[in-house]
């Protein structure tokens, strides 16, 4: 007999509704949750494929030992065991840091790893500890800290009621929106519009998004910063500022002047956007009743990430739109995040680049493998990450990786990654786990909460995360003579979280939704840092770079794609290929090349084969490829010299490459 089930996906940040028609221990279809109020219906193909990932075949299963080159099934004791013992040995020997760990994004949707992964890095006292934020969001995180004292006081664009939104490096049409939990964005983003309000967008590439909004503007990859700061020094040359709260500000006027150089006429010829719309651009902004400027992975994933996200928040500052009603807001989440911040406890090893969060930038991760002294990484942990191909120089990190001497891997995949791993365990599928998202609802446009009982209970060979990381955690802690503390399923943190409050969260399983975001930021802070330094020195970085004239390479995403692992879906990989490098017919005929060749693009740290895909939506001079493919992979010829200088935060956007045809 079949049965309906109500379930969040957790794939991407939009934590749609699901409704899964249930036939036994088989999903017969999944479809939006019209009932859920905040996604009310919505879904994209990756909320279909989560079936595609439960039944298939090569997700694994049981604990795989690797013996050489090949492998081996192991029971559950037998794999944990060598795992500890493996990590023990090597800790026992080397030291502390000797065991590093990484984190990927998926364990940022799975709170039985979410919850116990603290847990295990505590008894690792390891201080290689590194996750995909920095190669994402780690500049959000950072200034979030300095100015609001929290490094998840990051502001939400509120834009089911924003009358004006600037988006720069951002393609939620497409990503659905990410450090902006919005369900179906694609239907909020039409209605600001059809409100009688305005889109603009700014990216080196005419996106889904652009292809929605009022208006867009190609930007030279990097150089958001120059905009930026001409928009403000418009707005004040213009006596357009509007200041809410003036008691709560401290530096405001040093942060002014550190960057008050750059007029509209200069950013025109670093960003390539004429100065009048750019002067017109900051009018609208200033002018709007309510505004907000939104700048995702496109402004962090570069080489000024840290530059550009205080800047976004200076110009919601002066326009009176930060923690206002149609401007950016920061939520009242139910379970509210934990850990405040840290920045620069300690520093790497290798190329003395600062901790921050209890994290070092995972662009030095491969030299910290590969470099001999004392504090070199010897073994690694994985959990739910695909470094290989998601941080910068991939091939390098694969030479890394394959010279550990002892690899644990907590995944659901053998990969490019974790093929390298001499033990890989495998969680149950996410369907299996209960699910509340801890993160995701605190960064949402609403204030919005949800938990979800596991559909099926896992199998009697299976094994949860959090039991998986319990009991890794607790063998280390026996081997290494370390306390531990049982580990705790995503039920039993979510009720002691609630109180009496969870039987009704707990009935409610479409979501409850508890209101739109409301003003509280400036009553939260004592005051707001306008003028960390680290950024203020920034800024003479960026004046002084010199301009590139060579091809700048910069990345994209697909709705059907996410991240490096759902390539196994067909449902998501069937019709035309989707992993061309686009480029202007300008380039192309400069180059000698025609659309459908195969060319070679090269830089310092490797090579990729693919194919060309002519086309005039990127600008000249910019070339676009997808990232997470392993056939070609983009992390190939990403550099890992080249950083956010600030949080070390990969500059992944705006890579200088060469091309030519292959051969
Ligand atoms: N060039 C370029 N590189 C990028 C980016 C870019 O825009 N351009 N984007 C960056 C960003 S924003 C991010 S977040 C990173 C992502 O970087 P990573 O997190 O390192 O990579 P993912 O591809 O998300 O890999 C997820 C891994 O988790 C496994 N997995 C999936 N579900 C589960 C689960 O429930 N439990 C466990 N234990 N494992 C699971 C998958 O099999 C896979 O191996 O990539 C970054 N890399
Ligand atoms: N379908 C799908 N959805 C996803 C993911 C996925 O892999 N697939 N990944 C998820 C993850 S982990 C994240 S973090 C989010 C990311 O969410 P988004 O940030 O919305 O994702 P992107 O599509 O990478 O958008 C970045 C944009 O920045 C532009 N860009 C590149 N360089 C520059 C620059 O120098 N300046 C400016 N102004 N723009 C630039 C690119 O052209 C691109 O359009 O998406 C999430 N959602
Ligand atoms: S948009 Fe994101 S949360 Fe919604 S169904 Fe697609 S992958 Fe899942
Ligand atoms: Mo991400």
């Amino acid at each position: 007999m079949q049965r309906t089930v109500f379930r969040a996906c957790n794939l991407c940040e939009a934590i749609c509704g699901l409704e899964l028609q249930i036939d036994g221990d088989r999903i017969v279809s999944i479809r939006g949750d019209a009932q859920d109020p905040f996604s009310r219906g919505h879904i994209c193909p990756k909320g279909v494929a989560l079936m595609d990932i439960h039944h298939d075949e090569g997700r694994l299963r049981c604990p795989a030992i690797r013996e050489g080159n090949s492998w081996r099934d192991a029971s559950w004791n037998e794999a944990i065991e060598y795992a500890a013992d493996g990590l023990a040995r090597v800790i026992q020997r080397d030291g502390n840091d000797a065991v590093g760990l990484y984190i990927g994004n998926p364990a940022v949707h799975n709170s039985g790893t979410l919850f116990n992964v603290p847990q295990l890095a505590r008894v690792l006292s390891s201080r290689n500890v590194f996750s995909a934020t920095s190669v994402d969001q780690l500049p959000h995180q950072l200034i979030a800290f300095w100015m609001y004292g929290h490094q998840f006081r990051i502001p939400i664009p509120d834009i089911d009621r924003t009358r004006y939104l600037l988006i720069l490096g951002a393609n939620p049409v497409v990503s659905n929106g990410s450090l902006m939990t919005a369900p179906d964005v694609k239907r909020r983003l039409l209605a600001i519009q059809s409100r009688g309000g305005k889109i603009v967008v700014i990216d080196p590439r005419r996106t889904e998004t652009a292809d929605i909004a009022s208006e867009h503007f190609f930007i030279k990859p990097a150089t958001d910063a120059a905009l930026l700061m001409a928009l403000i020094n418009t707005i004040r040359d213009e006596g357009r500022m509007r200041i809410s709260r003036p008691e709560k500000l401290r530096g405001l006027d040093a942060a002014l002047n550190t960057i008050a150089h750059m007029n509209a006429d200069r950013a025109a010829t670093i960003t390539g956007i004429d100065a009048n719309v750019i002067r017109c651009i900051a009018r609208e902004l200033a002018n709007a009743s309510s505004a907000v400027v939104y700048g995702r992975v496109g402004t962090s994933l570069q080489s000024f990430g840290t530059l550009n996200q205080w800047l976004i928040q200076l110009l919601n500052l002066i326009t009176g739109n930060l923690d206002r009603e149609g401007g950016a807001l920061v939520t009242t989440p139910a379970i509210p995040l934990q850990r405040r911040g840290s920045f620069d406890r300690w520093r790497s090893r290798v190329r003395n680049l600062p901790e921050s969060n209890g994290e070092l930038p995972v662009a030095a991760l491969a030299e910290e493998i590969l470099t001999p002294s004392d504090g070199q990484i010897r073994g690694m942990i994985t959990v739910a990450g695909n470094p290989i191909l998601s941080t910068p120089n991939g091939r390098q990190l694969e030479r890394a990786f394959a010279s550990l001497e002892f690899l644990v891997s907590i995944d659901i995949y053998r990969n490019d990654t974790t093929q390298h791993a001499n033990v890989i365990l495998p969680p149950a599928s996410s369907l299996q786990h209960d699910h509340y998202d801890l993160v995701f609802n605190a960064l949402a446009i609403r204030n919005v909460t949800r938990f979800n009982e596991a559909i099926w209970p896992r199998g009697e060979d299976e094994r949860y995360d959090h039991e998986i990381l319990g009991t890794l955690t607790h063998l280390l802690g026996t081997k290494l003579d370390r306390e531990t503390k049982p580990a705790r399923s995503t039920a039993q943190t979510v009720r002691a979280a609630f109180g009496d409050r969870f039987e009704e969260l707990r009935n409610a399983t479409h979501g409850l939704d508890l209101g739109p975001l409301k003003p509280s930021l400036f009553d939260e802070v004592e005051s707001i840092d306008c003028a960390p330094p680290l950024v203020l020195n920034d800024v003479a970085r960026f004046s002084s770079q010199q301009s590139a004239n060579e091809l700048l390479l910069i990345g994209r995403r697909d709705l059907r794609n996410n991240n490096s692992w759902m390539h196994r879906s067909h449902r998501l990989t069937k019709g035309p290929r989707r992993d061309q490098l686009l480029m202007h017919p300008d380039d192309l005929s400069r180059l000698a090349l025609r659309d459908g060749d195969a060319i070679e693009m090269h830089t310092r740290t490797g090579v990729i084969t693919t194919i060309v895909q002519e086309t005039d939506d990127v600008m000249p001079g910019v070339v676009c490829l997808p990232h997470g493919f392993s056939h070609a992979s983009y992390n190939d010829v990403s550099d890992e010299h080249a950083i956010d200088e600030v949080s070390g935060n990969a500059a992944l956007n705006g890579v200088p490459v060469t091309i030519r045809a292959a051969h």
